[in-house]
C-alpha cells in the first residue's frame, strides 16, 4: 500500500482549503459534486479518515466509519432521485491505483445517474 498523501486534493478538501459543492455531510463521511461531471447526477463520496483505496478502507478503517459511510451512500442514492425506488438507477465504482487510473489517492466512490451510463465509464 503506498503511503497516504495528506495534501492530496481530497484531503485538503476536508480541511476546507479547497472548496467544493457539498451535497452531505455526516460525522465520518463527506460527499459532493464532481469538478468534471461525467453525466447529469456525479457524486463522489469520501470517509473523513486518511485512506488511499477501497482495499485500505475496507481493512482499516473502524466499524462505525465503514457503517457511516455504507448508509450515506444509500442515503445519497434516495437523495440524487437515483435509487431504485424512486428513480431508474445509477452506477457506483472506485479507481484503485495505476490500473485503476486512480487520479486522486484519497479513497472515493463515485455514484453516477441520470442517464444510462453504458456498459463502461473511462
Ligand atoms: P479518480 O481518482 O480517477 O477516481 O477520479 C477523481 C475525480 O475527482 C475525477 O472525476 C475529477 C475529480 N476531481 C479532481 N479534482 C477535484 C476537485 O478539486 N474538486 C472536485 N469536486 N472534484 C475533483
Amino acid at each position: 500500500m503506498p503511503a497516504y498523501d495528506p495534501n492530496n486534493i481530497f484531503a485538503r478538501i476536508l480541511r476546507g482549503e479547497i472548496p467544493n459543492r457539498t451535497v452531505l455531510e455526516t460525522e465520518h463521511t463527506l460527499a459532493f459534486h464532481d469538478i468534471m461531471p461525467k453525466a447529469p447526477v456525479h457524486v463522489l463520496v469520501i470517509p473523513k479518515g486518511a485512506y488511499v483505496s477501497y482495499d485500505d478502507f475496507a481493512a482499516n478503517a473502524p466499524d462505525a466509519e465503514i457503517l457511516d459511510f455504507t448508509r450515506a451512500v444509500a442515503r445519497l442514492t434516495r437523495e440524487l432521485g437515483v435509487d431504485l425506488d424512486n428513480g431508474q438507477g445509477y452506477r457506483a465504482i472506485t479507481n484503485a491505483g495505476e490500473h485503476g487510473v486512480q487520479e486522486v489517492p484519497h479513497f472515493h466512490l463515485h455514484i453516477l445517474g441520470g442517464r444510462n451510463i453504458g456498459r463502461m465509464i473511462d
